[in-house]
């Protein structure tokens, strides 16, 4: 009773203002001489979070007392960004915070500004994982998250000098109020060691692993509201700690360095993301990072199975679902088989039917590079008795494909989970199709190649395993978060339903012909394009007009996305004002954000590019109010809220057949910017939505560009065209690189290869010829922001709401389960 009895917390602003007072005061201890605005934030934050708490609670017993089939969602990164104004926002006390904090004379956006982005992700794959966590809270669906807590996320980036520079993100350095330890939960994960027979039947013996380096998991807990339901679902990272044992025998003989060199070596595991979004295959941390969260992630839902049902695990597969975010996790697969044969003692055939009824898995690229393989030998080394598992998988799997393929050894070749070679490798992805139940794509035209191409076998073998599930974004923060005043103006239009079903956008498309209305729309648009340029005041030093169009290209920097043939249209730009050929100009502002893994050499050289050309812009008074460009530092998903709201065009110019999906597109579309884009990933859909009249459309099909491979020539698409040459011209004569003699050279080099997988030359007309009516549209601001309304009013499918449910319907099937005690 001393537990139930306790008084519900008020949301209204005299209840938030005392125990915003109380935190400051009491657990915080600080007083009127403290001046920072880290513990201002922290009490407000501790207030928001107490009000979470028996929510987050009554949503837990509810799961509970359902005994409901759940899902997990198991990636290794999470792009969370800032919580505070999210939980308000999902909580729905915003107004009397608002209150609140003016009657105590603090200052909101401050304190909202003053909180470190969670950057547990490198871009689009955990910043989709942030925006399905919110959305299986909104839908009240029973599905929790397992991740790692990296002590350093991802990088801070600097310029200088325009060159790259990282800095590491030790974000909890000041602590994480959202965080909730729960030691009491923690797990052993092994490592190396070696696999003995013991005991069996006669017939089958039973394998064990012993001698193991052990490592403890210990969960932190991280509420995840739903919006205004009262549902907070649960974000479980983990962290590695060394056992009690791990250093005794080392310390009672008296070498304490090495007793905490062998700590220091387990906690490595959780210390750092890995900062690269393609590949970093034959790393062992790496390897050890993804056996680390599969393993405690799988322990944590079989020891909550066998506290509820003992060691009967013939329900296990009909009340739980894995969902592997990409390959990283898919080692899971193996360690459930463990689990169930080790430690719980079931036969092969009853834990491979549990297993592969349980496993999801889903593919974010098709760039060969992004595949993962691991030597076998470091899987001997690391993880001996899951390598045992995976050759006993791949030659009952193998023995399924003779069987449907007789004699076709190339196609036994092909499909083995092990590739041979110099060095034997593990093919994750394969290993992921056979042990799961469904395997999807991020967008129908991903899903296909997947299905013709990179998986064709696999979907010869079984067409029903796999499917297509469309990505999106949460409304919550990419509209009603980041961009207010345009979802109030929203909300008066067609009421405030649209924040829980993007669809009823549409509805805004019947407005789009009143010039009262896109007059309101306009203004947003322009303070947001203030607001925009206020935010990265210092960094980008720039003199510019809001009314230019504003062009924006923010995502990772990889030559696959072609931040490259951006700069050469922007040189293109330049070259064109330098002759005087400015009739009817549209003055043009280009921003470029986005991070290149520190190892990729290519990436970097060109943000430096970026960087130079921006500087050469800038500087050129003939230049004037003509055309401006920058880069934006340390893009990251705060960045994002800024910037989405004040774009006008949004660039997603990607080689067709490389991006998976895309959903920094969405978040563009959605906030009134119009795409000028290829036929690639989720811009397919984003054109069939709105229609091609509202898209700039251009460059090769994926069909395309795979049929002209074999005769790529780009040095006659250069010659062929005179404002390719002038371009191809001033970036050679070293105009951008003055005093950095040959620095461009390599970027020189892979225009004119015909091996230039990305073929930046092949599109560069189309592209200049769509840029030119996008160009022409802007000029007519009552005809672009017809585009824009319409944009935003058809942008209803790219909803994660939407994504989720299609994922539940045909791959977890919950029930939306409503907390014991619901508002
Ligand atoms: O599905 C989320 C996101 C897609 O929108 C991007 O198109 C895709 O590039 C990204 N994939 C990755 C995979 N990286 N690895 N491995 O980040 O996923």
């Amino acid at each position: 009773p001393w537990l139930t009895e306790l008084p519900e917390l008020g949301l209204r602003a005299k209840d938030l203002a005392l125990d915003i007072r109380r935190h400051f005061s009491y657990t915080l201890g600080r007083d009127k001489y403290c001046t920072s605005v880290h513990y201002t934030y922290t009490a407000v934050a501790l207030t928001v979070r107490d009000r979470l708490m028996e929510r987050w609670k009554n949503t837990q017993y509810a799961y509970e007392e359902a005994d409901c089939k759940r899902a997990y969602y198991l990636s290794m990164e999470f792009l969370m960004g800032r919580a505070l104004s999210n939980a308000m926002l999902n909580l729905g006390i915003d107004d009397p915070l608002n209150e609140t904090l003016h009657d105590l004379g603090l200052d909101l956006e401050e304190i909202v500004e003053s909180e470190q982005d969670a950057g547990l992700g490198n871009g689009g794959l955990g910043r989709l994982a942030a925006c399905f966590v919110d959305s299986c809270a909104t839908l009240q669906l029973p599905v929790m998250g397992y991740g790692i807590r990296y002590e350093y996320g991802m990088f801070r980036q600097n310029v200088e000098d325009g060159h790259q520079v990282e800095e590491p993100d030790h974000w909890l350095r000041n602590g994480h109020v959202w965080e909730l330890e729960r030691p009491e939960l923690t797990v052993r994960v092994r490592f190396g060691g070696r696999t003995d027979d013991y005991g069996g039947d006669g017939y089958h013996s039973r394998r064990r692993w012993v001698d193991t380096h052990d490592v403890l998991a210990v969960p932190y807990d991280i509420p995840v509201p739903g919006y205004k339901n009262g549902t907070v679902n649960t974000l479980r990272l983990w962290k590695a700690a060394a056992t009690d044992e791990f250093d005794l025998q080392d310390f009672n003989a008296g070498d304490y360095t090495e007793a905490v060199r062998s700590k220091n070596l387990a906690e490595n595991i959780t210390m750092v993301l890995y900062p690269n979004d393609a590949s970093e295959n034959g790393k062992e941390l790496r390897l050890r990072q993804q056996y680390f969260l599969a393993s405690a992630s799988l322990q944590d839902v079989i020891r909550k199975w066998v506290l509820g049902h003992g060691e009967d695990f013939s329900q296990f597969a009909d009340k739980n679902c894995f969902q592997l975010n990409d390959t990283h996790p898919s080692i899971a697969v193996a360690e459930l088989m463990r689990l169930l044969l080790d430690e719980h003692g079931l036969s092969w055939d009853e834990a491979w039917s549990i297993t592969s009824r349980t496993m999801a898995y889903t593919n974010h690229t098709l760039l060969p590079e992004a595949l993962e393989k691991w030597p076998v030998r470091l899987f001997r080394q690391l993880l001996p008795r899951l390598l045992e598992i995976i050759f006993e998988i791949n030659a009952r799997f193998l023995g399924e494909v003779a069987n449907r393929w007789p004699g076709d050894l190339d196609r036994l070749a092909r499909m083995s989970l092990i590739e041979e070679g110099w060095e034997q490798q593990v093919r994750m992805a394969y290993l992921a199709i056979v042990g799961s139940f469904s395997v999807n794509g991020v967008a129908e035209l991903h899903s296909n190649l997947l299905m013709q191409g990179l998986f064709r076998d696999f979907y010869e073998l079984w067409p029903n395993r796999f499917n297509n599930k469309t990505n999106g974004i949460t409304p919550r923060r990419w509209l009603a978060g980041c961009n207010s005043r345009l979802a109030s103006l929203i909300t008066e239009t067609i009421g405030e339903g649209w924040l829980t079903d993007l669809s009823q956008l549409s509805r805004l498309a019947l407005y789009a012909d009143d010039s009262a209305f896109r007059q309101r729309w306009m203004e947003i648009k322009r303070h947001n394009k203030e607001r925009l340029l206020r935010y990265k005041k210092v960094e980008l030093d720039l003199d510019v007009d809001p009314n230019a169009l504003f062009d924006v290209q923010v995502k990772r920097i990889h030559e696959y996305k072609r931040q490259l043939l951006n700069v050469l249209h922007v040189i293109h730009l330049y070259d064109r004002i330098k002759r005087g050929d400015t009739a009817n100009w549209t003055p043009r502002c280009v921003l470029f954000g986005g991070k290149a893994a520190p190892g990729y050499v290519m990436a970097k050289r060109i943000i430096k590019l970026i960087n130079n050309v921006s500087s050469v812009i800038n500087r050129d008074v003939t230049v004037g109010g003509l055309l401006k460009m920058g880069f934006l530092p340390n893009y990251r998903v705060t960045a994002m809220e800024y910037i989405c709201p004040g774009t006008d065009l949004s660039e997603q110019i990607s080689t067709a057949g490389k991006e998976a999906s895309g959903t920094g597109n969405m978040k563009f579309m959605l906030n009134g910017a119009i795409t000028i884009g290829t036929l690639d990933g989720a811009n397919i859909e984003i054109r069939q939505e709105v229609g091609a009249e509202n898209f700039f459309l251009f460059g090769l099909t994926a069909e395309e560009v795979e049929a002209k491979r074999s005769q790529y020539d780009p040095e006659s698409v250069i010659n062929g065209y005179e404002d390719l040459r002038r371009v191809m011209h001033l970036l050679e004569s070293g105009h951008f690189n003055q005093f950095e003699p040959g620095i461009f050279d390599p970027i020189v080099q892979s225009i004119k290869s015909p091996h230039d997988p990305w073929m930046t030359a092949a599109d560069f007309q189309s592209y200049v010829e769509a840029q030119r009516q996008a160009a022409a549209a802007y000029l007519d601001q009552e005809q672009w922001t017809r585009m824009s309304i319409l944009n935003c009013a058809a942008s209803g499918k790219f909803s994660t709401d939407r994504t989720i449910s299609d994922y539940n319907r045909d791959i977890w099937k919950l029930d939306s389960i409503a907390p014991l005690s619901p508002e």
